[in-house]
């Protein structure tokens, strides 16, 4: 449906637009070098990958998995996902979009370990249409190295949707050699539309209280 355009001077370092399909829909991304400073405040849905089972709504399909062997992404101790898992290349797709009880999703972020060139992820929504693609090399160019120990392979990627972009259901991560490597993804699924209801009858309620409150207010000073 749509694909990628093209990073803003210096990759590693800029916020950049991935792509623009239909009206208002763009995935903007932006990174920051490892070690991993964690999903940004209100990614409170998160896929860390070190339960002994995944969080429900949650699933992975595809040759990959979870993992503590190999080569694990800079200072992380914990387990994280892997493809491919057998032979040379793989790929492996999260899908989460009962995990985010369908909701549209505004911003998402991951860890995502020993970035090369031939790492590419893909965003699906909630009807397995491809969103955006991103490559490694589209990312970082020349400084996706493949390194476990330099900062700038090794790096949180955050996402920002608008329009069509926000329905999303699930990542596939791709590797034509090894390896993929990734954790800790965070979402911020965006209220649904009743929750949006009930807080703004809140807020009117607290409203009408508030008036009721200075009418009586107003009686007692007459
Ligand atoms: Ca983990
Ligand atoms: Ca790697």
């Amino acid at each position: 449906m749509t694909t990628k355009l093209r990073a803003f001077a210096s990759a590693a370092a800029a916020t950049f637009l991935l792509a623009a399909g239909s009206a208002g829909a763009a995935v903007f991304v932006t990174t920051t070098p490892g070690p991993d400073v964690g999903p940004a405040a209100g990614e409170s849905f998160q896929i860390n990958f070190d339960g002994p089972s995944l969080p429900a709504g949650v699933t992975i399909a595809g040759n990959g998995g979870v993992t503590t062997t190999g080569t694990a992404p800079l200072g992380d101790a914990t387990p994280f996902l892997v493809t491919p898992l057998d032979g040379d290349s793989g790929s492996v797709e999260v899908r989460f979009a009962d995990f985010l009880g369908n909701r549209d999703v505004s911003h998402f972020s991951l860890y995502w370990g020993s970035i090369d060139s031939f790492n590419t992820l893909q965003l699906f929504d909630r009807s397995a249409n491809q969103i955006v693609t991103l490559s490694g090399a589209t990312l970082l160019g020349d400084l996706a190295t493949g390194s476990p120990t330099d900062p700038s392979a090794n790096r949180r990627v955050f996402f920002t949707l608008t329009g069509d972009s926000q329905n999303l259901g699930s990542l596939r991560f791709t590797s034509t050699s090894p390896s993929f490597e990734v954790d800790s993804l965070g979402f911020a699924p965006i209220p649904e539309p009743g929750l949006w209801a009930l807080m703004l009858v809140g807020v009117g309620g607290l409203g009408a209280a508030m008036r009721r409150q200075r009418g009586t207010l107003a009686r007692r000073l007459a």
